[in-house]
């Protein structure tokens, strides 16, 4: 047998019998012991376990702060999923790196400019009657004020909007409860145009605001001409939440510096923080947005400035749609109820949670009794009037999240870095819990949703400090996951980040998401269309115009076509590629060397990268991405010529060749391998069948594409034939190369298929034999048995019909083989194998469970 073949038959029969494992008693104390940990610890790290192909109950979208990307991870286990391009290049995404997703980065140029990172702050889910649809992701950029959409069928970005007239943002990306529309308050006032204007004219001419960003769910796009800014006054707006339920079509956000300070300590001014945090109340702004969508449809109740529409501050106090309300000053979150009734504000510098009343808020607005007016001519609402109540928290509270109890809300404390558990009806403290340090947002299960999970609080820690390994002064974040299922929080679990600084995070029941695997063959995922480049297997060709030279290229296991590509220096080249995999999880990655291009295809994408071949040389392009047994193999070359040069044809090296007997030879022995591997894949076919793989749609999903890569083996055969009744040895050899190729990529996905199906037929190993599974396996003895197969020792399959009295006979040997060497059995055996069974020491105990994983063996052996 060669060596190819004798390698993938063990493949075929060794890896059906995945050895289980189990532990024996007393192991888990032993671990404690060994490890120093306590059962608190043990109880945590159960809670959040996940074990090998588990799936978490939540799945959790975090704002990656200045990386301008986004995190995906799983709760309880915290496990990382992915991390989501969004403001920023990411190469492995090809994100930036190809032509498709370099239109939707470019989408977020700010005035002209390239802006290639963001500083994200505060993710938002779409929603539905306010609660979540899992359907789209919006995020904003606080430094250069944009809202980006992420379609959560591909987790790909597929568009940003820049905000033509703020100069930053802050309070967004907020949905509306019917995600009508996505809120994006102003942060630091500016002109609204993009002049200068003297900072001593500050009062008149910077501006704050709210952008209405209209949203439409079915296609999940921003339409920016229905889109719209309620003027504010240059308080700086913070947080924002949209009303929702009984405060549905208003709109929440929050301000500091009302006192509208400037600051100039260059010219001798106290410093901005100072005097931005003189008076004791700032503004809460609530605004009608429904009401002021319908009057921004008329042009005369707008003014446009930079082709955005903009509701002046007269417009909306004249139709009663803007009002303040004094909060603590310097507030930072605002969060509206579960039940749109209550509106909770923490200030930073104000020890107190404020809870608003939305039924006073709303008398109080309809029977017109206000305390006063801004310098703006806005109407203020009495703080007292308007309040619930307030409760007394701690020093620094931020953000709060709602739990699936009524009344229940969670509140961070930045300074006392804690989070506490309270009841903003009863408006009594229930629980605190001490974090690792200062924690900014806290990420409930949908817990900003008009049906909260509870479940679980995630602490989203500005600080890391002592909590991980030391790699540097730039620390980790620190995630920490709170139990809060009982009466008191119980802190499960840190989890460091790499990537910083998230700021909010959203969570939301993994079942109501449902990602696709793969996509229609030549689909743009950027657009969901048609990709203009699309290309199928037998279109592929370079089609040349003048300078451009534009490639239709396909990929598939384990080649690119085309292989050759030759163009002159100073050609445009564009590559559209298609990857005509069907399989889940096929993708390939595509780069030309030294071009600063890449780009990730999943199977059925096509992309483009375009760029200009203006260096002359040889330039290797492969698929980027470790794709199959052949991957290195899937490569090509880029000729770039210089027009103008003259070549001289290197002298030919003489070469010596095979004769044709030595090739009639490796031809020969070329297709015996081909023919005993076609035996092993019939073998597991067989297999497949007999046990009735189609019953199974995972077994039957692997066993498609087997056939796939075995369907294109004929075409093959037919080149090789025909190479043969050519004379041409040479390329019959490759083209029957070619076809053992086929043959692994069949195997390699056959085994898959074979290990899943005894998954599912076997029957269930009771706990004695699970325990003798793995005392077989760590005792040494699978070093010489295979199951199903005579390896360096017999094949154990029916041990236990093989003797007479056979437990006791098998134990004995077990426990002491030596006893039994001069027995004629075991004397023609250690003849046969030249080996003696070693002692391998094992307890009575161990053997006893080995003959019950012998006993599962023997009901199962048709399987081995
Ligand atoms: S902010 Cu960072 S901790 Cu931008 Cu929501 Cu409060
Ligand atoms: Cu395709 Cu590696």
């Amino acid at each position: 047998m060669s060596n190819k073949l004798n390698k993938l038959s063990t493949l075929f029969l060794g890896s059906a019998l995945a050895a289980t494992t189990a532990f024996s008693s007393g192991a888990l104390e032993k671990v404690m012991k060994e490890r120093g940990l306590t059962e608190n610890d043990v109880i945590r790290a159960a809670k959040t376990y996940l074990p090998t192909g588990g799936r978490d109950e939540f799945v959790v979208f975090s704002s990656g702060g200045q990386s301008g990307q986004m995190l995906v991870y799983g709760v309880p286990s915290m496990k990382i999923l992915k991390y989501i391009a969004v403001f920023t290049p990411e190469p492995w995404q090809g994100y930036g790196f190809d032509e498709d997703s370099k239109k939707v980065l470019r989408q977020g140029n700010v005035r002209g400019r390239e802006i290639n990172w963001g500083d994200t702050h505060h993710p938002g889910l779409s929603e539905k009657d306010g609660k979540y649809d899992g359907k789209w992701l919006v995020i904003n950029d606080k430094a250069n004020p944009r809202i980006a959409v992420i379609d959560l069928e591909d987790f790909e970005t597929k568009q940003i909007v820049v905000n033509p007239v703020f100069k930053s943002d802050h309070g967004g990306a907020f949905f509306t409860q019917n995600s009508e529309y996505i809120i994006e308050a102003c942060q630091y006032a500016a002109p609204f145009d993009n002049n200068y204007h003297p900072i001593e004219e500050y009062k008149e001419t910077y501006r704050g605001g709210a952008t209405l960003w209209k949203f439409n769910p079915e296609i999940g796009r921003i339409d920016q001409n229905a889109s719209f800014v309620i003027e504010m006054p240059p308080y700086m707006q913070d947080l924002s939440d949209a009303g929702k339920g009984a405060s549905h079509g208003w709109g929440f956000t929050n301000s500091f510096n009302t006192e509208m300070y400037t600051g100039g300590i260059e010219v001798g001014m106290p410093p901005f923080e100072a005097g931005c945090s003189r008076y004791d109340t700032d503004f809460l702004h609530v605004y009608n947005w429904e009401k002021l969508a319908k009057l921004a449809e008329d042009p005369k109740n707008v003014k446009v400035v930079n082709g955005m529409r903009i509701i002046p501050m007269e417009v909306s106090i004249a139709n009663d749609a803007l009002f303040l309300i004094p909060e603590p000053k310097s507030p930072h979150g605002v969060d509206v109820s579960p039940d749109g009734e209550y509106i909770t504000v923490c200030g930073k510098l104000d020890t107190h949670a404020s809870v608003y009343k939305w039924s006073k808020i709303k008398k109080l607005i309809a029977d017109k009794k206000f305390v006063g007016k801004d310098p703006y001519g806005i109407p203020i609402l009495d703080m007292k009037s308007s309040l619930h109540g307030q409760v007394e928290l701690g020093l620094g509270p931020l953000h709060n999240q709602y739990s699936n109890v009524d009344g229940e809300i969670y509140t961070s404390l930045y300074v006392d870095s804690q989070i506490v558990k309270w009841n903003y009806k009863t408006l009594k403290v229930l629980d605190k819990e001490n974090v690792h340090y200062n924690v900014g947002h806290l990420c409930g299960m949908e817990g900003k949703s008009a049906d909260p999970q509870g479940k679980y609080i995630i602490s989203l820690n500005k600080l890391a400090i002592d909590r991980f390994q030391n790699v540097g002064p730039l620390h980790p974040q620190n995630h920490q996951l709170i139990d809060i299922s009982g009466k008191t929080m119980d802190l499960l679990y840190d989890m460091p980040i790499p990537l910083g600084e998230p700021h909010q995070a959203v969570a939301i029941r993994a079942s109501k998401l449902h990602p696709k695997v793969r996509y229609q063959m030549g689909t743009n995922t950027k657009t969901g269309k048609p990709h203009k480049g699309k290309t199928l297997a037998g279109q592929e060709r370079i089609v040349r115009e003048g300078k451009n030279v534009t490639v239709y290229a396909t990929m598939v296991r384990s080649h690119i076509n085309p292989e050759r590509i030759t163009v002159n220096k100073g050609d445009i080249v564009t590559m559209h590629i298609t990857n005509l995999e069907r399989a889940e999880d096929e993708t390939h990655g595509f780069t030309v060397d030294n071009f600063d291009v890449h780009m990730s295809l999943e199977p059925g994408e096509t992309s483009t990268i375009k760029f200009e071949a203006d260096i002359e040389g040889v330039f290797p392009y492969y698929c980027t991405e470790f794709c199959s047994a052949l991957h290195l193999e899937m490569m090509g070359y880029l000729m770039v010529k210089d027009p103008n040069k003259k070549y001289e044809s290197a002298q030919k090296l003489k070469m010596k060749t095979m004769s044709p007997e030595e090739l009639k030879a490796e031809y020969d022995k070329t297709v015996a391998v081909n023919a005993a591997t076609q035996e092993v894949i019939n073998s597991v076919v067989k297999f497949l069948k007999d046990n009735n793989f189609a019953d199974h749609k995972v077994v039957a999903d692997l066993v498609t594409d087997a056939f796939d890569q075995a369907g294109q083996i004929p075409a093959q055969k037919k080149l090789a034939d025909e190479a043969v009744a050519a004379g041409d040895m040479e390329k019959a050899i490759l083209f029957e190369n070619m076809i053992w190729q086929l043959m692994v990529k069949t195997a390699d996905v056959g085994i898959r298929a074979k290990d899943a199906l005894v998954r599912l037929v076997a029957t269930k190993q009771s706990a004695e034999a699970e325990r003798g599974a793995r005392a077989f396996d760590e005792g040494g003895c699978s070093g010489c048995h295979v199951v199903g197969k005579v390896s360096s020792g017999p094949d154990l399959t029916g041990v236990l019909q093989r003797h007479e009295d056979a437990e006791k006979w098998v134990s004995a040997f077990i426990l002491s083989p030596e006893s039994k060497f001069k027995e004629p059995y075991i004397k023609g055996m250690i003849d046969y194998f030249n080996l003696k069974m070693p002692n391998q020491h094992m307890s009575k105990e161990e053997i006893k469970d080995i003959i019950e994983y012998f006993k599962w063996i023997d009901e199962n052996a048709n399987l081995f």
